[in-house]
């Protein structure tokens, strides 16, 4: 019989997670991350930006808003082709699962037959597919999962009550929606937010209450804000003491994930780039066992899978092997 995970959290138990000393926090996580997952493996992902740029809604964080002066030069969406000989490069470099991001406020029906031809091109050579397009109708939901996608991600980004804060062009509640069109089609969700945004304790545990609260993501992305110039974020806490984000209190935010949703993949997302391998080793610890391999993630820097690999081998961490349909029948080890 399966026991599926609590989703009746309450916010002050959530805060009583994130208050506990840091070593017990940290050895909950880990406790409850070996009960659910196999240890020392880590699920390893590729994006890949097939549209760029000039994205209509206004996301504070985000270099690819028109309302961004990041210099990021807005494409068209690119030719099938080229996405998959991306894909099969990521799946040379070792990668399970292909994400493609297009920085659409949602797609329009012309763009439909196209990615549907890249889900097919790209699960045929047996990687794991993931999109992230911005809003779905039920319709473009199910197009998509027929053509066989995997996992679709669509953040929730921070506590709704922070929401509006950082981004006003569409609201919480428009994000809940999608992420409905895209469980009743039968896609596995990958739905999580960023850390650093300027945001409150209180809003973090928002942040996961809202999360650990809803049918849980297969899929849960912590973020760490990449802080870039010309967006509203990065220069609002350029040079501020909320600049860097406060590591520990990241870790924390991290564990306090694995706990309340111990069967999700938690993956640390962006922001990695700029993180200690010892930051990261306490994400794994705490209980992250997914991350974005290779030396971009959508416009931003990444790790770059060299210098991944020599950590990855530092701490004994295998790459979990990928399974289209999902892993998470799995039996834990
Ligand atoms: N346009 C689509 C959407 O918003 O759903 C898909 C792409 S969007 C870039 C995906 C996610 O990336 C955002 O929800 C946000 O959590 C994250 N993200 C974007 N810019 C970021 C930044 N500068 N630092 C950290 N995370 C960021
Ligand atoms: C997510 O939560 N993180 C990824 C993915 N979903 C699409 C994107 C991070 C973007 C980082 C900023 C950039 O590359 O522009
Ligand atoms: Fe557009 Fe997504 Fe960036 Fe928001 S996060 S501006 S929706 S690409």
């Amino acid at each position: 019989m399966t026991v599926l995970p609590r989703t009746d959290w309450t916010r002050a138990e959530i805060a009583a997670l994130f208050d506990m000393p840091f070593m017990d926090l940290v050895y909950e996580a880990q406790t409850v991350h070996r009960a659910h997952h196999p240890r020392n493996e880590v699920q390893l992902s590729t994006l890949l930006s097939i549209k760029t740029g000039g994205c209509p809604e206004d996301c504070g964080y985000c270099s690819q808003s028109v309302e961004a002066d990041s210099g990021v030069k807005a494409t068209k969406l690119m030719d099938v082709r080229a996405v998959l000989q991306a894909a099969a490069q990521a799946k040379d470099n070792g990668s399970g699962r292909f994400c493609m991001g297009a920085a659409w406020r949602n797609p329009k029906e012309r763009d439909m037959p196209a990615l549907v031809e890249m889900i097919q091109g790209v699960r045929q050579m047996g990687m794991e597919t993931c999109m992230t397009l911005g809003m779905l109708s039920e319709g473009q939901a199910r197009q998509l999962a027929n053509a066989g996608l995997d996992y679709y991600n669509h953040n929730i980004d921070t506590a709704p009550e922070n929401y509006a804060n950082i981004i006003s062009t569409r609201t919480f509640e428009d994000r809940i929606e999608t992420l409905e069109n895209v469980r009743a089609a039968g896609i596995n969700v990958c739905c999580g937010g960023i850390v650093g945004l300027g945001e409150t304790r209180e809003d973090r545990i928002g942040f996961i209450h809202a999360l650990s609260t809803m049918p849980h993501p297969e899929s849960v992305p912590i973020n760490a804000l990449v802080p870039v110039k010309g967006t509203v974020l990065g220069d609002m806490l350029a040079d501020t003491p909320l600049a860097k984000i406060d590591e520990i209190e990241f870790v924390r935010t991290v564990a306090v994930a694995r706990i309340t949703m111990p069967a999700s993949m938690v993956r640390l997302s962006a922001g990695r780039e700029s993180m200690s391998e010892s930051c990261q080793a306490l994400c794994f610890m705490a209980g992250a066992n997914s991350i974005f391999t290779g030396d971009k993630l959508l416009t931003a820097p990444n790790s770059g899978d060299d210098k991944d690999a020599a950590m990855l081998g530092k701490l004994g961490i295998r790459a979990m092997p990928a399974a289209p349909h999902g892993h998470l029948e799995e039996a834990a080890e």
